[in-house]
């Protein structure tokens, strides 16, 4: 009797594994999931990988970067899922799971994700790779992965290959600290929106007008005296220099570069506050909270001027990895162009005796340009062209297409319209190469949209500024031009909502966009 109950038993486990194992698993078609930024090139096997209980995310033992990549992973892959996915060095491909690797991949972004029915595989030509791979594969989930608590599955993913890497290497985001103070935790939160659309850069817009919002050490009142307020007069904020380098660092980890901008010599009435020398008639000014533009400037005739610029690139200079300190340059209108012309020739040479490369608002064009120097296109083609003429790279940022800060339309309670009403299909039908005749794609180094902050207070009002249009630019930035377009984009982005919903995300519901709930 026992014998026959145990036959029967073992035949039921074995079956119920058998059944597991040969069950049928959904039928998938990769090349009709809606990823932004659209990959490179997309090839579907129609079945499906089911990411369950037991599963393990493997990494490449000899690529010791790899660890934090797939830490990463798993951390964002527990909330929802309610599973261990227990991080594992290995020597060799695992025969199923998840497994991050190199080798694959093109150039210092690029990777492949090759999913099976037992087997991820994301091999990327270095970390940065895997690190993108990874956040496609975060889009070939379920939406309800990027929930905070644990979800329903199945946990089912297209199977297939991805092969994919950016078109531009420079896919970046300008945040105005300045007009309105946004703090670390903010800064942190948009740093993992960011990620998500494989952005690399966050120029981070440090000093105006209205406010100084990095410590330096060796010039204390610009923070303790012109940080102390904003645009409207309400209280502003700073970071300490540890903040700085603990943002800097959360950023790399998410392979994003920070690009510091201290802009001068225009823009700068926060440290003409500060510092009475700064000044031609040595009398501080006082603590500006309008959104007047255009009316500072340091005394480009004074020592002192080029000592504080000395001082703040180099303690600046010591903190940022990246290769970037952008000097600004915009809208001096009351410095004289024969003045102007030898400070921006001046702070170049200062920004490269600390190792940096230059970035600089399209007016610094009219200056000299070192061989490295970036102009950033604004408001002037005719500038940047300029550029090009004396050798300097562009990184494009219309202000009619990329400024997000720009109203939807005439009816967004946040924003400007100077340049233009940018609804969502504005913001992404443009090519950067062929934008501006006399700019072509080998002068670009990139795209970065510029979130101004005049009229935007919170997190709340930044997200429904930035979102969906970042998101837009994010794909003109990394995928190839002759794979856009906005009917069939509209629908991928329509797609996204609720990751946006699961992410918390209060994004503009454009009524062009036939979003899905
Ligand atoms: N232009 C100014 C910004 C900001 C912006 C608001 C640049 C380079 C208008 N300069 O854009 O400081 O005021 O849309």
């Amino acid at each position: 009797m026992k014998t026959t109950l145990f036959i029967l038993s073992m035949m039921i486990i074995g079956g119920s594994a058998i059944f597991s194992s040969c069950q049928q698993r959904t039928k998938k078609d990769l090349t009709k999931e809606p990823l932004i930024p659209v990959p490179a090139s997309v090839t579907a096997t129609n079945s499906s990988f089911v990411l369950d209980e037991g599963a393990m995310i493997y990494f490449d033992e000899s690529s010791k970067d790899l660890k934090a990549v797939a830490e990463q992973l798993a951390i964002l892959l527990r909330p929802a899922t309610g599973y261990k996915l227990e991080v594992v060095p290995a020597t060799a491909a695992p025969s199923e799971g998840i497994y991050l690797t190199t080798g694959a991949g093109e150039g210092d972004e690029g990777y492949e994700l090759t999913i099976t029915e037992d087997l991820v595989t994301i091999s990327g030509a270095a970390p940065a790779g895997v690190f993108y791979g990874v956040q496609t594969l975060r889009q070939l989930l379920p939406p309800s992965i990027e929930a905070s608590s644990v979800q329903q599955g199945p946990w089912e993913i297209a199977t297939g290959t991805i092969k994919d890497s950016p078109e531009y290497n420079y896919r970046g985001m300008m945040l105005d600290v300045a007009r309105h103070f946004f703090g670390v935790d903010d800064v942190k939160r948009l740093i993992d929106l960011l990620a998500i659309y494989k952005i690399n850069h966050l120029h981070l817009h440090l000093s105006d007008d209205q406010g100084w919002r990095i410590e330096i050490k060796s010039w204390p009142k610009l923070t303790a005296h012109g940080g102390k307020l904003e645009v409207g007069g309400t209280e502003g904020g700073f970071y300490t220099q540890e903040q700085y380098k603990d943002i800097v660092k959360y950023a790399a980890d998410r392979f994003i570069t920070i690009v510091p901008e201290i802009d001068m010599p225009g823009h700068t009435n926060a440290a003409l506050a500060s510092y009475a020398e700064l000044n031609c008639d040595n009398k501080a000014r006082e603590l500006y909270t309008g959104t007047k533009v255009g009316f500072s400037t340091l005394c480009t005739d004074k020592e002192v001027v080029y000592k504080f610029i000395d001082d703040v690139v180099r303690e600046i200079s010591e903190m940022t990895p990246g290769p970037y300190f952008h000097i600004g340059g915009d809208e001096s209108h009351v410095t004289p162009m024969e003045d102007y012309i030898p400070f921006i020739e001046r702070a170049q040479d200062i920004v490269a005796k600390y190792g940096k490369k230059v970035i600089g608002w399209d007016e610094i064009a009219h200056a000299g340009l070192k061989p490295n120097t970036i102009v950033q296109y604004w408001a002037k083609a005719e500038n940047a062209i300029r550029g090009i003429e004396k050798g300097a790279k562009v990184l494009i940022s219309p202000a009619t297409k990329t400024y997000l800060d720009m109203q939807y339309d005439s009816t967004t309670h946040l924003g400007l319209h100077w340049a233009a009403y940018v609804e969502v299909d504005s913001a992404y039908m443009w090519d950067p190469a062929t934008l501006e005749k006399g700019i072509t794609k080998d002068d670009i180094i990139g795209v970065e949209s510029a979130l101004w902050t005049e009229t935007i207070t919170n997190m709340e009002e930044l997200e429904y500024m930035v979102f969906p249009r970042l998101v837009g630019h994010a794909e003109i930035g990394w995928s190839p031009a002759g794979k856009r377009n906005w009917d069939e984009y509209k629908v991928r982005l329509s797609k996204q909502a609720p990751r946006f919903k699961a992410l918390g995300i209060d994004y503009y519901k454009s009524k062009l966009v036939p979003w899905i709930e």
